[in-house]
């Protein structure tokens, strides 16, 4: 066996043993590996359908537009008035790629900072979203941690942004994208609502959807969508000709057509009634979970969960995100370190994300998410031996195959 092949099942091992809780992460099916490792990749198709730089492009053609066909479907958007780009590479150039079409640099954006639960592209000072643009960032409410929309329109008001990002990675509650659309529209700036994490749970009615409220929504694919790594663009039609040429020819060459086929299998997965079930199974799990962990003694940020994940204050365990992380990844049990507001260092932060999309896709339920909350507890509370806890934890994820037969 080639190195390559060696590392590859020894990484699909580790994910078999792991109680995945990172939100942002998910397992595809095989269905859609088989698209994304199809021979899709050898080709060059810059441009769109009808209108490439390569000749060959035929079937390409027709993925592209079934599976812009299939986006609109699932969201349920009328074609007359919504276009979408599916050719980014991911959520991050996704984001640009319409900052740059909507706005000059030096213009105003106004974003969800990153330790209250935004994302670097909404205008983080170390991403280019905050190099290129003047940024001012709306936070949380530092009692209660949920979003002020009365203070976010002083903010906007008073800074007059040409574009407002809403969005989560870390916010453990539903955002109001249409307050967020009332702000935008009351200053004159465009509304981009970015629902990466949240789009499964939009597209499965259980989150309200942002489309009547902003001019352009992202979503990458790979977190609750369950799909390949790689994102799409929704547009209101009027934007759709300065969009498309930021994503190429303005940011990106040739499109990734292997993903797309993938996102194209997602699509076909999503909208069938299983994956709604799926989504309601997620809320479900993330509700127990959270119940669960406070039971058991620990702090939650805002004391709970209305979507798919949610954050721990460690603060009142005395211990860092840092620390945590490992106690549990020693364990094999995988939840990522996450600022808080009022910390300083995103490298040592107070609060740990734990979420329930990866877990659900296994088949957990609700009696499993009460086995995990204890494993968790017994770790970073009753500071029990993670080697003990790693074994049961093995052995409680036997009844919880991956389905990658050929690797496993
Ligand atoms: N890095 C992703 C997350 O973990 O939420 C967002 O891009």
């Amino acid at each position: 066996m080639k190195k390559i092949d060696k590392l590859i099942k020894k990484e699909v091992v580790r994910q078999q043993n792991s109680i995945n809780l990172i939100p942002s992460e998910n397992y595809v099916s095989q269905k859609v590996l088989d698209a994304i490792g199809s021979p899709l990749t050898n080709k060059y198709s810059e441009g769109y359908p009808g209108k490439r730089y390569y000749p060959g492009n035929e079937i390409y053609d027709k993925i592209e537009m079934y599976v812009q066909n299939l986006a609109l479907k699932a969201f349920r958007l009328n074609q007359k008035n919504w276009s979408v780009n599916i050719q980014p590479y991911s959520g991050s150039p996704a984001n640009l790629a319409v900052y740059l079409a909507l706005m000059s640099p030096g213009d105003k954006l106004l974003g969800f900072s990153l330790t209250s639960g935004g994302h670097l592209t909404h205008g983080h000072f170390v991403n280019y979203s905050g190099k290129l643009f003047k940024v001012r960032q709306y936070s949380v409410n530092p009692k209660t941690g949920l979003l002020d929309y009365d203070e976010i329109y002083k903010l906007a008001k008073k800074f007059k942004p040409k574009l407002i990002v809403s969005g989560l990675t870390s916010y453990p509650r539903k955002i109001d994208f249409k307050k967020f659309g009332q702000i935008a529209k009351k200053v004159g700036a465009y509304h981009l609502a970015d629902i990466s994490h949240i789009a499964g749970l939009i597209l499965a009615n259980l989150h309200p959807t942002p489309f009547s409220y902003s001019d352009v929504v992202t979503t990458t694919t790979h977190k609750t969508l369950r799909g390949p790594r790689g994102a799409l663009i929704f547009m209101r039609k009027h934007l759709e000709e300065k969009i498309n040429k930021s994503v190429f020819p303005g940011l990106q060459g040739g499109p990734h057509n292997n993903i797309i086929a993938g996102i194209g299998v997602m699509f076909e997965e999503a909208l069938t009634s299983k994956f709604i079930k799926y989504q309601q199974q997620i809320l479900k799990n993330a509700k127990v979970l959270s119940k669960e962990l406070m039971n058991l003694g620990f702090t939650l940020w805002t004391n709970g969960t209305d979507n798919h994940l949610m954050v721990i204050d460690l603060k009142p365990l005395g211990l860092n995100g840092k620390i945590a992380e490992e106690i549990l990844e020693s364990a094999n049990i995988l939840a990522n370190r996450n600022t808080l507001p009022g910390d300083t260092s995103p490298f040592n932060p107070t609060g740990l994300r734990l979420g329930t999309p990866a877990v659900t896709s296994r088949g957990m339920k609700e009696k499993e998410m009460l086995k995990i909350a204890k494993f968790i507890k017994e770790l970073l509370i009753d500071q029990k031996d993670p080697k003990k806890i790693k074994e049961e934890v093995i052995r409680f994820l036997c009844k919880f195959p991956l389905p990658y037969k050929k690797w496993l």
